[in-house]
């Protein structure tokens, strides 16, 4: 049944971020339909657009699912929402909690919701590495190893911190 495998990227540089990241991973578990698998470990790093925020603390999970990805979608933009974001205000700008879906099986689509694989991922380095280390052998979109795409990533001070979100069974209240 929740045979679909998802990777997800989560940002957020607002409100204690380790927690927004932690309490996603629950609320994200809890639905009946995803199930979290695997966590990288958290990565600190600077801002990619405006410098005038806060780091960002980064993270990549493997979900498995049987949502479709619109409703996939959904349901993590009302996760965003829990969690206060709001859509107003600067682009590129700080957030309590961004969720991201990186990659959706091998699917490819581009509709004025949702572009798949992420068009972001080549020059996002804390997006790839956190998704390296939980899947090393992955092939992306062009055919190559995601080892390559690291390696050709403009890599500027991304920071491993010794820390990994929870996965598993939570009695969520
Ligand atoms: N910068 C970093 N380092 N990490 C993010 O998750 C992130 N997310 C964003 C913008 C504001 C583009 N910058 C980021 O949305």
């Amino acid at each position: 049944m929740m045979s679909d495998v998802v990777y997800v990227g989560l940002g957020s540089n607002m409100d204690n971020p380790q927690e927004q990241l932690q309490e996603a991973v629950k609320h994200i578990h809890n639905h009946e339909q995803v199930s979290v698998q695997t966590c990288s470990f958290l990565y600190e790093s600077s801002p990619m657009g405006p410098q005038n925020q806060s780091n960002f603390i980064n993270a990549v999970c493997q979900l498995n699912t049987s949502l479709t990805p619109i409703e996939l979608l959904d349901f993590l933009q009302s996760v965003e929402q829990l969690h206060g974001r709001t859509r107003v205000g600067e682009r590129w700008g700080p957030r309590t909690l961004d969720l991201d879906i990186l990659l959706f099986n091998n699917l490819r689509m581009d509709n004025d919701r949702l572009t798949l694989p992420h068009y972001g991922m080549a020059d996002r380095e804390f997006v790839l590495v956190p998704l390296f280390e939980i899947a090393p052998d992955l092939i992306m979109q062009d055919g190559r190893r995601i080892s390559v795409w690291v390696k050709e990533c403009t890599l500027d001070g991304l920071k491993r911190l010794p820390i990994k979100l929870k996965t598993g069974e939570f009695s969520f209240q």
